[in-house]
């Protein structure tokens, strides 16, 4: 079977992944091909860095593989944090995170964000990009405790309720990542 590197550490992605392509790629991840480098996010865009880990392990490793990069954008903010999302505040806090776009945002009426993924999928030399977005707003005040990062001040739009308060079989539906990742299953199917 054709093998197909994730590059990607979190093993809840892998499974994800090794599921829907089940029978047509052998899906390994970072841990499976003994790749423990903290390969560089050096870009300054989604697709910059997320071409950069896909790359990293085609040149080093022979194998052809994806990686994923996303994060917040914020109107009001310039499109902040960007791909600073995981950092924002100096620290991977992401109460404190969460904190210092509240405080930036106060007094501001224009709270439209958008949550972004961008994939790199490095197959047969060439690189294919599929990106998902799904735009929502800032809420004034953290809400809910499921999911990560900013998913208590992220609602999504359509909903009266935070990424942080909906089921994750219901946020993985219609999230940036879940769109992102279905666009490349079809491209790998098709
Ligand atoms: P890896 O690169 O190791 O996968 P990461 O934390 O950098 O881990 P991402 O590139 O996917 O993961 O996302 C960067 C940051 O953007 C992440 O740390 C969160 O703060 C934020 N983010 C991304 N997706 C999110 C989501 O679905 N809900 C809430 N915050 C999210």
């Amino acid at each position: 079977m054709h093998k197909l590197v994730f590059a990607t550490n979190n093993q809840h992605k892998t499974d994800e992944i090794r599921l829907a392509l089940a029978g047509q790629y052998e899906i390994l991840n970072l841990n499976d091909i003994g790749c423990t480098e903290d390969i560089p996010e050096t870009a300054d865009t989604f697709e910059g860095n997320a071409t950069l880990k896909s790359s990293y392990v085609v040149e080093n490793f022979k194998l052809d593989c994806f990686a994923d990069d996303s994060g917040l954008e914020i109107e009001a903010l310039n499109n902040e944090p960007g791909i600073f999302s995981a950092r924002y505040s100096g620290s991977r806090d992401t109460v404190e995170n969460m904190q210092l776009v509240l405080q930036k945002l106060k007094g501001q009426t224009n709270r439209r964000a958008k949550f972004k993924t961008v994939i790199s999928l490095m197959i047969a030399g060439q690189n294919h990009i599929f990106e998902g977005v799904i735009e929502g707003t800032i809420r004034e005040s953290l809400s809910g405790i499921k999911g990560f990062g900013y998913d208590p001040i992220f609602q999504p739009n359509g909903y009266d309720i935070t990424f942080a308060e909906m089921e994750m079989e219901e946020k993985n539906k219609i999230s940036h990542r879940a769109i992102a990742l279905k666009k490349m299953m079809e491209f790998l199917k098709g």
